[in-house]
């Protein structure tokens, strides 16, 4: 209903069940408005949707659709999936009654005020990206010749797209989250300019593969200024960068972190290298007491790859049947390790903390790389045939919450 909406008209809304969410999540009507839900499941699992006080559909397969008349609708109702545990997991509805004369929606259920991506109901990992929106490049590139590597960065803030739709000020080098990866072999040298472009707070960085007093090259630049940060990496590894400013929670948990890559001698070709850093993400204000309250109890809005929940899972790594990819993984944290485990494969190289753990002449496979917060390595694997190849964090909730992502296997 539009103009005139409420008693007498009839309203009939398309709603969908797929990925543990109801859509839409929210109907809002015109009190006295005759209510109809056309419900489809599009999931390749089962689900139901029952309406509180009132009618339920029968338990519809995929593609399978049903109408529900509710009837006039004059207060609120929730509805959900029946299925165990699925309403836990996001799948829910709230038809909200609205006041023709202000035009305020009168929600006695309590859920005002809130927003869905910071609520407990979770953040909509499935819907879509932004028009035009990229995965961040995981594609890691051979080191560059030579064997000094000058960089420049840039600490700053900057607004990312780091969930479908979800929009966050983040706390960057060089204006991405993760940082960029430095790459590089035993013995090279990195004489990292550091120049601080945020107006209005210090930062500094501290890069773990350095072996010097912190001092003065990880000291914290005031807005403007900037220090020559060098240093040779004499040990092979996957290696976080990191701001070294205090509070470091909240630098760290705002963006502040990046991979440096040194290679272990005689590093094995393989047809695809990957660098994942894994890392979670807070929602909100930058720095407020909500978000850091969320950052000290350890309840992150989501876990992501790269700075971007799911975003492998929209767009895949794609590679060909029977290549070999090597996946570098750096786990930023702040407060979370990983444990990183691609479906449908084994490991047959794993690489954690400067040593091989495992080498692909030897009976023994794995199926996780651990690693603690601040920890790296690397994995190998050969992609057997045709398919998708799901990879993830295998802590359930950081998988569930967006450290997940798509191997896609294809001629
Ligand atoms: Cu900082």
């Amino acid at each position: 209903g539009t103009a005139g909406a409420g008693s007498g008209t009839t309203r009939t809304v398309a709603v969908t069940l797929a990925d543990m969410r109801i859509r839409p999540a929210r109907i809002e009507v015109a009190a006295g408005t005759a209510l109809r839900l056309k419900v489809t499941n599009t999931d390749a699992q089962r689900h139901d949707l029952k309406v509180e006080d009132g009618p339920a559909t029968p338990m519809l397969a995929q593609g399978d659709t049903r109408v529900l008349d509710l009837g006039q609708v004059t207060e609120n109702r929730e509805a959900w999936c029946t299925l165990p545990g699925h309403k836990a997991a996001g799948m829910t509805m709230n038809i909200v009654v609205k006041d023709e004369k202000d035009d305020t929606a009168t929600d006695s259920s309590g859920h005002d005020g809130h927003t869905p991506a910071a609520d407990d109901a979770g953040l909509d990992l499935s819907a879509d990206f932004s028009t035009g929106w990229q995965s961040r490049d995981a594609d890691l590139a051979p080191a560059p010749g030579g064997t000094v590597h000058r960089v420049e960065l840039h600490a700053a803030h900057t607004t990312v797209e780091v969930a479908p739709g979800v929009k966050q000020q983040m706390w960057t080098f060089g204006g991405i989250a993760p940082g960029p990866t430095l790459r590089g072999k035993v013995g090279d040298v990195f004489e990292v300019t550091l120049v601080n472009d945020d107006h209005g707070m210090g930062h500094g960085i501290d890069f773990h593969v350095g072996s010097l007093a912190p001092d003065q090259p990880m000291r914290t630049l005031d807005p403007g200024e900037r220090l020559v940060y060098r240093f040779r990496a004499e040990k092979a590894g996957a290696w976080l960068y990191h701001c070294s400013t205090k509070p470091m929670l909240q630098h760290m948990g705002n963006g502040m972190y990046g991979a440096i890559v040194i290679d272990p001698p005689g590093l094995a070709k393989v047809d695809h290298e990957y660098v994942l850093v894994s890392s979670e993400l807070y929602l909100g204000k930058p720095g407020s007491t909500a978000q850091v309250t969320k950052m000290r109890q350890n309840t992150p809005d989501a876990w992501a790859f790269n700075g971007i929940a799911n975003q492998y899972a929209q767009q895949p790594l794609k590679m060909k049947p029977g290549e070999r990819a090597r996946f570098w993984v750096v786990a930023a944290g702040p407060s979370d390790g990983i444990a990183f485990h691609v479906v449908g494969t084994v490991f047959d190289t794993v690489y954690k903390e400067g040593a091989y753990l495992l080498k692909p002449n030897q009976p023994g496979g794995a199926q996780v790389l651990d690693l603690a917060p601040a920890q790296g390595g690397f994995v190998e694997t050969t992609f057997p045939e045709a398919g998708h190849y799901p990879f993830v964090d295998h802590d359930m909730r950081h998988a569930e919450a967006g450290a997940h992502g798509m191997v896609e296997v294809s001629k």
